[in-house]
């Protein structure tokens, strides 16, 4: 089995520091969390930014603020900052880091309730953040919400309508409406993707553990972080992201599954 790549996806759009107050705004803050993260054996930082006040934005100058000071202080990290945005977005607004050319970024592959709201990226939307993909020579990492996303994206990519292979999937499971967390639900995404591909499970919630036990031992690799759990164990938040991968890199140890450093990561995504 290859190493395994830890993503930490730090911040996210939705969870504020009244939830917990570790949740990362300023541009210090999300470097603070990104090395945290990194000293504690992430390869990989899945990247949304905020106003200082916590509001998400997409703005590209933030972006660049925060990418800039995180290279600054972890020079080879994977940044894979978020075309998703928050709920709500217009496709322009999401897309703008794109336009500082990161080695990847994600790519969410259809619309999906996401708790009360709807979550949305029509087969238009996704065409314009495909093109632009492939215009930057950008790898997306497909956001597989639910199991037709994967359907989905599969088709684009055949139609060269998305980037192809080598394609790297993150399967999201337990969002509220969407493909629950279950390693029977997992193990049918897994088996579909093609040969070659390189895959991620993100648990929510409480599911971020058992999730991250199923991708190592399914010879995955495995997200967590604040975006989508704030919490080390049942009651007990957690302090930084470094503890919640640190917890992953505990898991991993003893199932018996080494821990891929960025150089590494790079090369089992094809990135290098
Ligand atoms: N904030 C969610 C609505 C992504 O980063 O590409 C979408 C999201 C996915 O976080
Ligand atoms: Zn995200």
């Amino acid at each position: 089995m290859e190493k395994l790549i830890i993503t930490a996806a730090i911040c996210g759009a939705e969870v504020t520091k009244e939830q917990n107050p570790a949740v990362p705004y300023t541009v210090s803050e999300i470097v603070r969390e990104a090395k945290s993260a990194y000293d504690a054996g992430a390869a990989i930082v899945h990247l949304h930014v905020r106003k200082d006040d916590g509001t998400p934005t997409q703005s590209r100058e933030r972006f660049r603020e925060c990418i800039d000071a995180i290279k600054r202080e972890i020079p080879d990290v994977i940044l894979i900052p978020s075309t998703g945005g928050a709920v709500g977005m217009s496709a322009e607004e999401r897309l703008q880091p794109t336009e500082l050319f990161p080695e990847m970024a994600t790519l969410d592959c259809g619309t999906c309730n996401f708790g009360d709201e709807i979550f949305d990226n029509t087969m238009p939307m996704m065409r314009i953040f495909g093109k632009r993909m492939l215009e930057n020579h950008i790898k997306p990492e497909y956001e597989c919400f639910e199991m037709g996303h994967l359907d989905t994206i599969l088709n684009m990519a055949k139609k060269g309508e998305v980037p192809g292979a080598p394609m790297q999937f993150n399967f999201v499971l337990g969002v509220p409406g969407c493909t629950p967390a279950t390693v029977g639900n997992l193990d049918w995404m897994v088996r579909q993707i093609p040969a070659g591909s390189t895959w991620t499970v993100t648990g929510i919630g409480r599911a971020a553990f058992p999730m991250a036990a199923a991708g190592i031992i399914m010879g995955g690799n495995v997200r967590v972080g604040f975006e989508d759990n704030l919490y080390l164990s049942r009651g007990v938040l957690a302090k930084s992201n470094g503890e919640l991968v640190d917890k992953v890199v505990r898991l991993a140890r003893e199932l018996g599954r080494e821990i891929a450093d960025p150089a590494e990561a790079r090369r089992i995504l094809g990135l290098a």
